[in-house]
């Protein structure tokens, strides 16, 4: 509970808990040993989802590969597309950007900041133009160009926000994305995993990106969210530049709980 993790995690622990000590002969020596062997287990078996390892699945996949990010306000998706931009290119693959946040102030021109220092191609069109139009174009670029990847960035969303939600399903329904990325801020806990429910519920997505994980103490998204949602936790957002993206490790968060 200090974690703040999601109240179906904590009766999940309760639960296994209970089966390695109720009605078990235990030595009075050992009650420690087996609480903590009991508790290390469950946290184990929270990450048992399958694993995508994304650049093994672009270089598989036909191309372009699209990947769309969703996620409340502020989250850091746009931030998050120039890591992901910045990895591939690293790792030799192309990409292209598409501008579909149409909605917040200076978001295009925030992304094309990012574009340029990339060195990468950003497609938009004008505020208030519609966001599945700008991804159809930049997967339609894509192919023309021969670009391996197309990175959809999208406008901040509440659940409660219909008209945006309904937005976010038409970009969808038009981009047909090979991975669906929703982007949790890492120091929101419990909310983080509610918000990857409702957008899991309302478009499916495939996996989670947690940004501003160098600012989280508690980790109570990270213990929770692939749990609660049945999906991967692809990467750790773990500050302002680009090569703070590091690949999620499970191992680490049961190490972080001294486990
Ligand atoms: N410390 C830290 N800050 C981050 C991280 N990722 C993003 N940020 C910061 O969080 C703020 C919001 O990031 P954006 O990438 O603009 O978030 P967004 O989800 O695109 O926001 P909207 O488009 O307005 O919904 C910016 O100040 C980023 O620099 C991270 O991993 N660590
Ligand atoms: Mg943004």
């Amino acid at each position: 509970m200090e974690k703040n993790v999601a109240i179906e995690v904590i009766e999940k622990i309760k639960s296994d808990l209970g089966q390695s000590l109720v009605e078990k002969p235990i030595k009075r020596t050992k009650i420690e040993d087996t609480i903590r062997e009991s508790l290390k287990n469950s946290v184990e078996n929270l990450f048992d989802v399958e694993k995508i390892s994304l650049l093994q699945k672009i270089k598989i996949s036909e191309k372009p590969f699209v990947i769309a990010f969703f996620g409340v306000n502020g989250s850091g998706k746009t931030t998050t597309i120039a890591k992901i931009a910045d990895l591939l290119k690293n790792n030799k693959i192309s990409c292209v950007l598409a501008a579909s946040d149409t909605f917040r102030a200076a978001s295009i021109e925030q992304l094309q900041i990012h574009a340029d220092k990339l060195g990468v191609r950003l497609i938009k069109h004008d505020y208030g133009s519609d966001p599945a139009a700008v991804a159809f174009d930049a997967i339609k670029h894509a192919k023309a160009k021969n670009i391996d990847v197309v990175l959809i960035d999208t406008a901040g969303r509440l659940h409660s926000n219909v008209n945006l939600m309904e937005e976010m399903k038409k970009i969808v329904k038009v981009a047909k994305p090979d991975l669906k990325v929703f982007v949790g801020e890492a120091i929101t806990g419990n909310d983080c995993v509610e918000q990857a429910k409702t957008f899991n519920e309302a478009v499916g997505i495939d996996g989670i990106i947690l940004a501003k994980a160098d600012i989280d103490e508690k980790g109570g998204a990270a213990i929770s969210v692939s749990y609660v949602t049945k999906k991967p936790i692809l990467y750790l957002g773990t500050g302002q530049e680009y090569s703070d993206l590091k690949e999620f490790e499970p191992d680490l968060v049961v190490e972080g709980l001294g486990l």
